[in-house]
């Protein structure tokens, strides 16, 4: 028998990479939706007969529990969450809700139904915010810059709370940002891709972004997804960072992106706008992947340049293909 992993957040970019990997093992993959009135299985779609799927909540302890017990996991992924940080600041205490009690909800569920279920966290860089290291490692204290890292290190120090009131396999995946041509169109690197692929299809003129000197260290997320089966599958449950070590500002991306579509110069197109400047910033991110390089034997096989060329051409050519033929 093949093991059985519930999936929270697998509509989202992560929950779709993480569905293919553990269906391409042989796992029965279950997965979370919360009701909706539209159709949300866009980056699904391909695998959407291969995964049972479920309805529940994070902000419903009855369905996060009574799920647990119908399913009979071996393993609890939790990637859903309100993840986009602007939005945490017009809707911080919604983002509470989700990003940090929703931890709690779910490994209550556990816990009651089978403290042995292994539970993986979906933690974020964004607790190091104003940084106080660099390199950022699993022990650098946290300084979150928004209400969404405020959220994720409750969720953060909950887990590791679980794993040591209650001899659980609960650990945190500290992950940096990753992204893929599946990335949500409102995180800079798609909506640059997004931006590039419609100037260069004569659809947008310019692209209008906030702060282009932040640095982030940007992965491709299907790299990162086998990081966090990996941490399940060993002996003791430990947090770990995981990272490429690299760090590229937004304006890095830029000039990559427009070469990638042959259009030149980045600054003939990009326009700073106010509106997407944020109240804090995290300025500077890096991560130290050596204790998962060490222990999970992990690394990313996709480079920062390979990514931007990745999502710059998948974007031109689904552009492409909603145009008439010849355009
Ligand atoms: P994403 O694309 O925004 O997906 C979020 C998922 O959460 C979606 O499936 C969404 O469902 C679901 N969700 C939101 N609220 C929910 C609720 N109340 N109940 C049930 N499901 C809910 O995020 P992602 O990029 O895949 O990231 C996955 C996780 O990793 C998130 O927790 C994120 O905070 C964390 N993380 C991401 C990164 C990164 O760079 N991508 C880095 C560090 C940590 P709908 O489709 O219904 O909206
Ligand atoms: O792409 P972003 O919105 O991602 P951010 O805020 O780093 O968060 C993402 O990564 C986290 C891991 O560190 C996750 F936990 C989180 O869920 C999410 O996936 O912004 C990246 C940087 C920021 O410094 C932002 O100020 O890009 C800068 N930026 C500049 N112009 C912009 C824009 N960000 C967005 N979204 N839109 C802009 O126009």
């Amino acid at each position: 028998m093949g093991k059985t992993a519930l999936i929270t957040g697998i509509t989202g970019q992560d929950g779709s990479y993480l569905a293919e990997l553990l269906l391409g093992m042989g796992y029965r993959v279950v997965g979370m939706t919360r009701r909706t009135s539209t159709d949300v299985h866009e980056r699904i779609r391909h695998i959407v007969e291969d995964v049972e799927f479920v309805s529940g909540d994070l902000l419903d302890q009855t369905s996060m529990t009574k799920i647990v017990a119908d399913t009979k996991p071996d393993e609890v992924y939790n990637l859903a969450a309100q993840s986009f940080v602007p939005a945490s600041w017009m809707q911080p205490v919604l983002t509470g809700e989700f990003t940090a009690l929703g931890v709690t909800r779910v490994l209550e569920a556990v816990r009651a139904v089978d403290p042995k279920i292994r539970f993986y966290q979906a933690s974020s860089s964004e607790m190091f915010g104003k940084v106080a290291e660099v390199p950022q490692r699993e022990e650098t204290p946290f300084y979150p810059r928004s209400p969404y890292g405020v959220a994720k290190v409750y969720g953060h120090w909950i887990t590791v709370n679980y794993r040591e009131s209650y001899d659980m396999f609960a650990v945190s995946g500290i992950l940096f940002n990753h992204e893929s041509p599946r990335r949500g169109k409102e995180f800079v690197t798609r909506k640059i891709s997004d931006g590039v692929a419609r100037i260069k299809l004569g659809l947008a003129r310019e692209l209008r972004l906030g702060n282009l000197d932040a640095q982030r260290d940007w992965g491709f997320a299907g790299d990162y997804v086998r990081a966090m089966w990996l941490m399940l599958q060993q002996e003791r449950p430990e947090d770990y960072v995981i990272a490429t070590g690299r760090t590229h500002s937004v304006r890095e991306f830029c000039r990559i992106a427009f070469e990638t579509a042959g259009l030149g110069s980045y600054e003939e197109y990009v326009k700073v706008d106010p509106r997407f400047i944020r109240p804090a910033e995290v300025d500077l991110l890096i991560g130290d992947p050596g204790k998962a390089k060490r222990v999970l034997n992990w690394a990313p096989e996709v480079s920062f340049e390979q990514l931007v060329q990745m999502m710059v051409e998948a974007d031109i050519d689904r552009i492409r293909a909603t145009l008439p033929t010849g355009s």
